[in-house]
């Protein structure tokens, strides 16, 4: 199973490292394209890289995926377009979200939840290796 992993990179990395536990975990079930969201060096080892050639890879690797999970706890746009672009192709989506009054959840995202291909869910950490059994298997 390849595996689309989305996490706030421009919109702030205060949560990297719970994307790192996740892409972990995430990795007994399938190869996540995409662990790179979870490394503290993405920015600087992007960093050359064209926004052009970041989006096409992006946007391919999306394509090429079974799945997609986001941690969308930190506001970004670049998640929400990932997200946006996912959900028109029909793609199965699991959105995880740890409430908190100040990060509130943008009802695109929470609104989207159909329960079926488009999954968004509260959780703690400790939750997620459940949630992600629940989910991909
Ligand atoms: C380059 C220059 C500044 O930051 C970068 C980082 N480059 C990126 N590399 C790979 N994927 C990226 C990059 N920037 C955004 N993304 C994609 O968008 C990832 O797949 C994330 O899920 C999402 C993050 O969007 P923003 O808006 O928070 O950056």
């Amino acid at each position: 199973m390849k595996i689309y992993f989305c996490g706030s990179i421009g919109g702030g990395r205060q949560d990297d490292e719970i994307y790192a536990r996740l892409i972990e975990k995430l990795q007994t079930y399938g190869e996540v394209l995409t662990k790179h969201v979870g490394s503290k060096t993405v920015v600087q080892d992007e960093i050359d890289l064209t926004a052009k050639y970041i989006h096409d890879r992006d946007v391919r690797w999306l394509e090429e995926s079974d799945v997609v999970v986001a941690e969308v706890t930190q506001i970004s746009m670049g998640v929400g377009y990932e997200l946006g672009r996912a959900a028109a192709m029909g793609m199965k989506i699991l959105c995880l979200y740890r409430p908190s009054p100040d990060k509130r959840l943008s009802a695109m995202i929470a609104g989207a939840h159909n329960g079926t291909t488009f999954v968004v869910k509260n959780y703690t950490e400790e939750e997620a290796e459940q949630i992600f059994k629940d989910f991909l298997t």
